[in-house]
């Protein structure tokens, strides 16, 4: 991995650039590239010590990525597809890093990047329609537009358990472990939390721990990861059919090439309802939730998923009372995001590996020595948080973005977020929001999605360039429809029906609203695709600085 180079936030702490970027994670480092491309200046602004975003500060033990490697990569330059070899059909973190810092190296990224500066308010000029952006270095910078490519899940949850700070082991969040790592050889370590992140860990950490209690609230559906090395054979046919595994998966649900099966779950005979399911077992992957374009839209065609996964799952489970508590039964799979693993359920087999079911024995309180439920009091030397994100909006919301009259943007999503096709928000001229509410962003690869967002941008960008229009902002009324378009779509799935953080559920206190776009990443495309060929309709382009 590429050394990183000394901060530079504190080189030219005044200055006036066309494009502030906030974020160095794939978004952010493709829209530096694209923007300068187009002769912008443009300033990136980043909180860690290197580019990479969440696969920067995510390093807990088994964590990697549930899409294919081929597919969550770069498509904008074809000698970077060529040249990058992907060692695993699913990357692991520090081999996603290694490729980030490769492209940041390979495209000069790092001369406009100033880590280890966390951008603190974005003020609007009304009168000027520029931005002036404050970071915690005392950087104040002006820019013509902002970019928040700050990634719909990269602020940690830290749960708000009575106590913890008394907790005299170590703590650790997964979204922020150690670069270092941590060795749990011969602890006690309790896990809570059974989402992606702890589903991931558990089975690396069982391995070391001398005994491991897992925490779990709400048990998960979670398909084998079916990791592979690539052999050179499989790398080479992959790179040789590049060019139609994008086609196929700009135009897909997800962004990846693999199509669901055409008929409906419920129209196929049993053999070939078994053999698409365990086709894709096989893949591995979060695509077990899309093998049947109705299995996240009947309960009728979920279960037949449903009851294919369970079958399955109990299988490896030896304990038939363990895998009652493991099995979930409170939403339809795929209703939350599917997760991952790498013999996660067959970790409960293991002597040193306790299930704690906090439904029937809630946590109480943590002190010093370890943790209660109503039932026990477990001793613990270590205790790892996997307790996931304030999802899609919190990041943008640690901002202090004020737009027109002084309104900030967390006044103008009290009710939750509201977006134009997710790129634009009302009184906030020339700000945009990358892969975040109101588009697929999470239900979508984000490396082909921050592409299309961050290509609209730019050519929004150049179709104002070209008519001298200082500023390009959502209407009221196009955001309001759009809403209510995102909402309506997502109460015609099963999706709502999950306590998911789609929805804020997992937030005390977060407005419900099912905050990604479901239609699909393709349709999406096609949508913004056709708003900037109707000249940007549901915008307003201020022609003039008093508009
Ligand atoms: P998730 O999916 O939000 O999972 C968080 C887990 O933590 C989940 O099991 C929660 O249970 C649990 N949790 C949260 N707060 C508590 C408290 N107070 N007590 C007990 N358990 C708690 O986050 P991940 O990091 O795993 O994954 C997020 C996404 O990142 C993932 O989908 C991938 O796309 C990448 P709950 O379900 O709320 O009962």
């Amino acid at each position: 991995m590429t050394a990183q180079p000394a901060p530079s936030g504190t080189a030219d702490k005044s200055a006036a650039v066309d494009v502030v970027v906030v974020g160095a994670g794939f978004a952010g480092l493709y829209a530096l590239h694209r923007l300068r491309r187009q002769g912008l200046s443009v300033r990136v602004f980043e909180a860690a010590a290197g580019v990479g975003g969440v696969w920067y500060w995510n390093r807990y033990p088994g964590a990697r990525c549930d899409v294919e490697s081929v597919d969550y990569s770069y498509s904008f330059d074809s000698a970077l597809e060529q040249e990058w070899n992907w060692t695993e059909k699913y990357a692991t973190q520090p081999e996603i890093l290694a490729y980030l810092n490769h492209v940041a190296d390979r495209f000069d990224l790092r001369r406009d990047i100033s880590f280890e500066t966390r951008v603190t308010d974005m003020v609007l000029d009304e009168k000027t329609l520029r931005w002036e952006v404050r970071t915690d270095r005392g950087d104040v910078v002006s820019a013509r537009f902002c970019i928040l490519a700050v990634g719909p899940l990269s602020n940690a949850n830290i749960p708000a358990i009575e106590g913890l700070d008394s907790f005299a082991g170590e703590v650790y969040h997964t979204a922020h472990w150690p670069h270092e790592g941590v060795d749990f050889t011969g602890k006690r370590v309790g896990v809570i939390g059974t989402g992606s992140s702890g589903i991931q860990a558990i089975p690396h950490i069982a391995k070391e721990a001398a005994q491991l209690y897992v925490f779990q609230r709400t048990p998960n559906y979670s398909v084998p990861a079916g990791n592979i090395p690539l052999d050179d054979e499989t790398r080479a046919a992959q790179k040789a059919g590049y060019a139609e595994r994008r086609r196929l998966s700009m135009l897909s649900g997800g962004g990846s090439p693999h199509q669901p099966h055409p008929e409906s779950a419920l129209d196929v005979s049993a053999e070939e309802l078994r053999q698409t399911y365990e086709r894709r077992w096989e893949l591995g992957g979060v695509l077990f939730s899309k093998a049947f374009p109705d299995q996240l839209v009947t309960i009728e065609a979920n279960d037949t998923a449903r009851l294919f996964w369970e079958q399955k799952v109990r299988a490896v489970i030896d304990d038939p009372a363990v895998a009652d508590v493991l099995i979930p039964k409170d939403h339809p799979i795929g209703a939350k995001r599917i997760c991952t693993d790498d013999n996660y359920f067959q970790t409960f087999n293991r002597d040193n590996v306790s299930l704690v079911n906090l439904r029937a024995t809630p946590i109480e309180r943590i002190d010093a020595s370890g943790l209660d439920t109503t039932e026990a009091h477990y001793d613990l030397d270590a205790l790892v948080l996997a307790t996931g994100f304030d999802a899609m909006t919190g990041s943008v919301q640690k901002l202090n973005v004020v737009g027109r009259g002084g309104r900030t943007l967390n006044e103008a999503w009290a009710e939750g977020p509201a977006t134009y096709l997710g790129l634009g928000v009302p009184g906030f001229p020339n700000l945009f929001n990358i892969a975040g509410p109101g588009a697929p962003s999470v239900l979508a690869n984000m490396v082909l999605h921050s592409e299309l967002h961050l290509n609209w941008v730019a050519d929004a960008i150049a179709f104002l360039d070209a008519r001298s229009a200082p500023a390009i902002e959502a209407r009221e009324d196009a955001a309001a429809e759009w809403v209510a378009e995102c909402t309506r779509r997502a109460a015609e799935t099963l999706m709502p029906q999950a306590n998911s953080w789609y929805l804020g559920a997992n937030i005390p206190g977060k407005p419900r609203v099912f905050m990604p776009f479901v239609g699909g990443f393709g349709v999406y495309g096609e949508i913004i695709a056709d708003v900037a060929a109707a000249g940007y309709n549901g915008f307003d382009i201020h022609q003039d600085l008093t508009a």
